[in-house]
């Protein structure tokens, strides 16, 4: 009979589960074991759970199925809590594994324990605790139904040390197959009736067409209904940003004049997204009086925020498929909107370069990288002030992607890169990072070299938290405090992993950087970027 552990990695494995990331744990060498046995998935080991953690979140995404990350009790469910609540903020199916204390010692205040349950309350969509091994098939169905049922988020699950090494009882596991919602024949032709008759509708493209298929069903849609396309916070990629009827993101600091036209919409029609705080501008669109659609697979983010004229619970997918099969048509003033929208994007997109006493201004290296960037290439970002031209500066192009943390988590965009190199070998991977976040997860560079997966580092080097600094400028002008950071040599930190190292302090080196960027192979570059660039002008 199988063990507990064997069972689980068996689950794993009928699920399609080719990857987990972990970092090892004396509560579940049982489970190391079983995997030891079934070299179908590939154990990448981590050097911190937030890593691993932010691993399995980037390759759920490039994957489409559950990431999947294991971890020891206590402390590794601490350190990986992180991507638990990244999960749950970009709606990615994470499975967190965590060895958990021995079952008799459980709620006994044993050694590194914790009651998950608790811990997680509020973050996860599935949290289940084992205390014996007949349970943990059980458990893992559970878990993995809900991580995938409706707006997708995390599972824990916590297995004592003991169980996972007891012989497990019951039937081999099988495939669980979750179908996904689609709107009722009534609901899309109610649908496809107001698309036809709306003179101003802008369509907002969330994370449910992150799939495959999906934005090619969505360009298509957008074509055939003549829909203005706008993303949901840092979903850049879910469409051709060259496009005339791609209408920009809504993000941070949207301008005001964009955000005028987007309140002029008399339909919109928001489209797997949750409407979360950021794509609708801290809750205020669409504004009332707007007709609004919302399409996404979970009732409970229907009409509890927005008046809906149209709440329908399903996926994005099938309502795509629904709207294909029906007649699209559009008033005649509808290109006119389209276009305005389009002129109001161009000019937030729109970068004069310019100069700065401190250092390079990095906006205009990442706009003059966005041309150049390959038609495959997997761009990691993490959280900071420099990853703001990437959402606006560079023009997406269908077969590029865009990890970035929904969440806005420091430490994401060094694990995502290792991630999306393991999982895509032969792409090109770039991973931009500040100089805080790159001492948070950085360390996962050893992963990258020690399997030989190549990935470029493109770190922005400006001696400070200056996301926060820009803030606190605003609020307290010229009292700087807690934000400065004083840096190690970074550039040797990249030559001690084995890669290729370029620093750049001039404007005048960025032609060399973008070449080194678009070549092949390994690149650690550090860029000693101009803080003064990004504060607000006194
Ligand atoms: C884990 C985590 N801690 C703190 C923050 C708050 N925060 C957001 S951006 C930022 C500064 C980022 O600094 P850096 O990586 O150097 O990039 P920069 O903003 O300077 O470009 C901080 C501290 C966060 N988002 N995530």
């Amino acid at each position: 009979m199988h063990t507990a552990a064997q069972t689980l990695v068996a689950f794993l494995a009928a699920q399609g589960v080719d990857r987990a990331f972990c970092v090892p744990g004396e509560s579940y060498v049982a489970v190391l074991d079983a995997l030891y046995g079934h070299p179908q998935i590939d154990l990448v080991t981590c050097r911190h759970e937030s890593g691993a953690g932010f691993m399995a979140l980037a390759d759920a995404r490039l994957a489409n199925r559950p990431g999947v990350a294991l971890v020891s009790r206590g402390p590794g469910a601490c350190n990986a809590a992180i991507a638990v609540h990244t999960a749950q903020q970009d709606a990615v199916p994470l499975l967190l594994i965590v060895g958990q204390v021995e079952a008799r010692d459980l709620r006994a205040r044993a050694f590194q324990e914790i009651d998950y349950s608790r811990m997680f309350d509020g973050v996860a969509k599935f949290i289940g605790e084992a205390t014996t091994p007949a349970q943990v098939p059980e458990l893992l169905a559970r878990a993995w139904a809900a991580m995938l049922t409706g707006v997708p988020g995390p599972a824990v699950l916590a297995l004592p040390e003991d169980v996972l090494a007891m012989p497990c009882p019951g039937t081999p596991p099988v495939a669980v197959a979750l179908a996904d919602a689609a709107p009722s024949p009534e609901t899309a032709d109610r649908l496809a009736e107001l698309l036809r008759t709306a003179e101003r509708p802008i369509l907002l493209a969330g994370g449910d067409i992150d799939r495959p298929g999906g934005r090619e069903a969505l360009l298509r849609i957008a074509e055939t209904w003549q829909l203005p396309v706008a993303v949901g916070f840092r979903r850049q990629d879910l469409f051709p940003n060259s496009h005339p009827l791609y209408a920009g993101d809504m993000g941070l600091s949207n301008p005001p004049a964009q955000r005028v036209a987007f309140e002029c919409a008399d339909l919109v029609v928001a489209l797997g997204t949750r409407l979360g705080d950021i794509t609708s501008q801290g809750y205020a669109f669409p504004a009332p009086g707007q007709a609004l659609v919302h399409v996404v697979p979970d009732a409970a983010w229907l009409g509890w925020r927005f008046p809906t004229a149209l709440p329908i619970a399903a996926h994005a997918l099938p309502t795509l498929a629904a709207l294909a099969a029906r007649n699209p048509a559009a008033p005649p003033g509808r290109a006119a909107w389209c276009a305005r929208l389009r002129d109001l994007h161009r000019q937030d997109a729109a970068w004069t370069p310019r100069t700065a006493p401190d250092g390079v201004v990095f906006t205009n290296l990442v706009a003059a990288l966005g041309p150049r960037l390959p038609a495959d290439a997997i761009v990691t970002l993490d959280a900071g002030t420099f990853g703001a031209p990437f959402y606006r500066k560079i023009e997406w192009q269908p077969g590029q992607r865009l990890l970035a943390p929904i969440s806005g988590a420091m430490g994401y965009g060094m694990p995502a890169a290792v991630a999306a190199a393991l999982r895509h070998p032969g792409r090109p991977v770039i991973c931009a990072v500040g100089d805080g976040g790159f001492l948070m997860t950085g360390g996962e560079l050893a992963v990258a070299a020690a399997r030989g997966a190549d990935l470029k580092v493109l770190l922005s080097e400006n001696a400070s938290y200056g996301s926060i600094r820009i803030h606190q400028e605003r609020a307290h002008p010229g009292r700087t405090s807690g934000t400065d950071l004083v840096n190690p040599d970074l550039a040797a930190i990249g030559a001690a992993y084995g890669y290729p190292v370029m620093a750049v302090r001039a404007e005048h080196e960025l032609p060399a950087l973008l070449d080194a960027l678009v070549a092949a192979g390994p690149l650690f570059a550090v860029v000693h970027s101009s803080l003064s660039a990004v504060l607000p002008s006194k």
